[in-house]
């Protein structure tokens, strides 16, 4: 029986998403898998990514909504890696074939204008670096039967991170309310569910601020142009092949993504 460490959950979970298969969670093997090996696994899973041609363009959190951490039964925010090869461009539909079972939330989308390093991050400090608010979707597409994992598992996975799209509109985070922000999450024309920015973490600069500072401690800096999603705002719905999914927001515009 090989023994588990960092690499071989790396190459477990790398296998997983090439291959286009689901697999139990690690911490029923790995009874020593805790949350500091998980975010090392997830750093080398997309410095591995890095090395075979991707680029890293931003961070996403993970589970900054109660109505994530409900759903996954896990209420611990985290934070994931964004990597160029995860961006879907406006009408491409997501990839079915490539991915395992993609689902779809709305998110609110923060694009920086400087450099941003905890630890002491306040969320109005974290705010005076955001240059640009979109309103964005992503598509979780999670290496676990079912999405059952726990905190380590879904950590070293890279949060589920599959694809994400931006809508069309750009707004200053001087103009605009996030906290009343409100978005309609609709399947094929149907609304499904809504939320306004309060729900994550009470408003989306206070998830800036936790990644800035979950990632100063583990000696990694936000940079000047990242992309930053700052976390699902209702449940996440799934995505079906020839099905679209569209997210409505008060002022920060509608994007949708089709199962193609
Ligand atoms: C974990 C990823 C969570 C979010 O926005 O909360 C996430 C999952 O739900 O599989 O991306
Ligand atoms: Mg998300």
């Amino acid at each position: 029986m090989r023994q588990w460490t960092v690499d071989r959950v790396v190459d477990e979970l790398s296998a997983a998403e090439a291959e286009r298969r689901d697999r139990g969670p690690i911490t029923d093997e790995y009874p020593d898998f805790d949350l500091a090996t998980a975010y090392l696994a997830q750093d080398r899973l997309i410095e591995r990514k890095v090395a075979s041609g991707e680029t890293i363009i931003g961070v996403k959190l993970g589970l900054t909504s109660r109505a994530k951490q409900t759903r996954m039964g896990i209420d611990a925010p985290l934070t994931a890696w964004l990597t160029d090869a995860m961006v879907l461009p406006a009408g491409e539909p997501a990839p079915m074939a490539r991915l395992i079972h993609p689902r779809v939330e709305p998110e609110i989308v923060f694009v920086l204008g400087e450099d941003l390093a905890g630890p002491g991050v306040t969320a109005a400090r974290a705010m005076q670096a955001v240059e640009y608010v979109y309103g964005g979707y992503e598509v979780i597409d999670s290496r676990y039967q079912d999405f059952k994992f726990k905190l380590p598992d879904v950590v070293a996975d890279n949060a589920s991170a599959g694809r994400f799209g931006i809508g069309p509109v750009a707004r200053s985070p001087h103009d605009i309310d996030l906290a009343v922000e409100a978005c309609l999450l609709d399947v094929d024309g149907e609304i499904v569910d809504t939320a306004t920015g309060a729900a994550v973490q009470g408003h989306p600069a206070e998830a800036l601020a936790l990644a800035a500072n979950g990632l100063g401690r583990r000696g990694h800096r936000l940079k000047a142009g990242w992309i930053v999603l700052t976390g699902g705002m209702t449940d996440a719905v799934f995505l079906n092949p020839g099905s679209t999914v569209s997210v409505h927001f008060t002022n920060l515009g509608s994007t949708s993504v089709s199962g193609g």
